[in-house]
């Protein structure tokens, strides 16, 4: 299977500042790991990263035909950006929206995603795990696929 990993505005800055929230590890880390993680099962993963709305949606629609499913981040477009809830539901790649932290517990404003409608399932509050949860969910799905037929 192959991959996209998509995050959002500011996670260039993961280990950086507010590791409380975000952990300590840095964003280069995560996608050597991610890399690493779907190698391991015969996958690939390329990495995206962009603090702009439009450069997302381009991303987005870019993989169409590409890639099996996207993991994505939208940071704070989460909450907001009708732009990238329209992209996804203009490709037909499947796509799991991912957060580090637990939205849930945070500020009101943060509860709200207007992405996840379009998405196969949201995870968060698992931390980075996050991400590699979300790829193993899709490739134990190929596997399942794949095993009935
Ligand atoms: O929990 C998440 O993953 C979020 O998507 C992160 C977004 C936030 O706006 C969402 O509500 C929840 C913010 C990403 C900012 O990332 C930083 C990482 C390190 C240092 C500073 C910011």
């Amino acid at each position: 299977m192959k991959f996209l990993v998509i995050n959002g505005p500011n996670l260039n800055l993961l280990g950086q500042r507010e590791p409380g929230i975000y952990g300590s590890e840095n964003y280069e880390s995560l996608c050597a790991h991610l890399k690493e993680f779907a190698a391991a099962h015969d996958a690939s993963v390329d990495c995206f990263q962009s603090n702009h709305e439009g450069a997302i949606v381009d991303a987005i629609q870019g993989a169409n035909g590409v890639y099996d499913a996207i993991v994505m981040n939208p940071g704070a477009y989460t909450h907001y950006s009708v732009a990238i809830l329209d992209a996804l539901k203009a490709v037909s790649v499947p796509c799991i929206e991912v957060h580090i932290s637990n939205i849930h517990q945070r500020e009101e404003f943060r509860h709200k995603s207007v992405t996840a409608p379009a998405c196969v399932g949201q995870i968060c509050g698992l931390g980075l795990y996050g991400y590699e949860a979300a790829l193993g969910y899709f490739l134990s799905r190929a596997k399942v696929t794949k095993e009935s037929f």
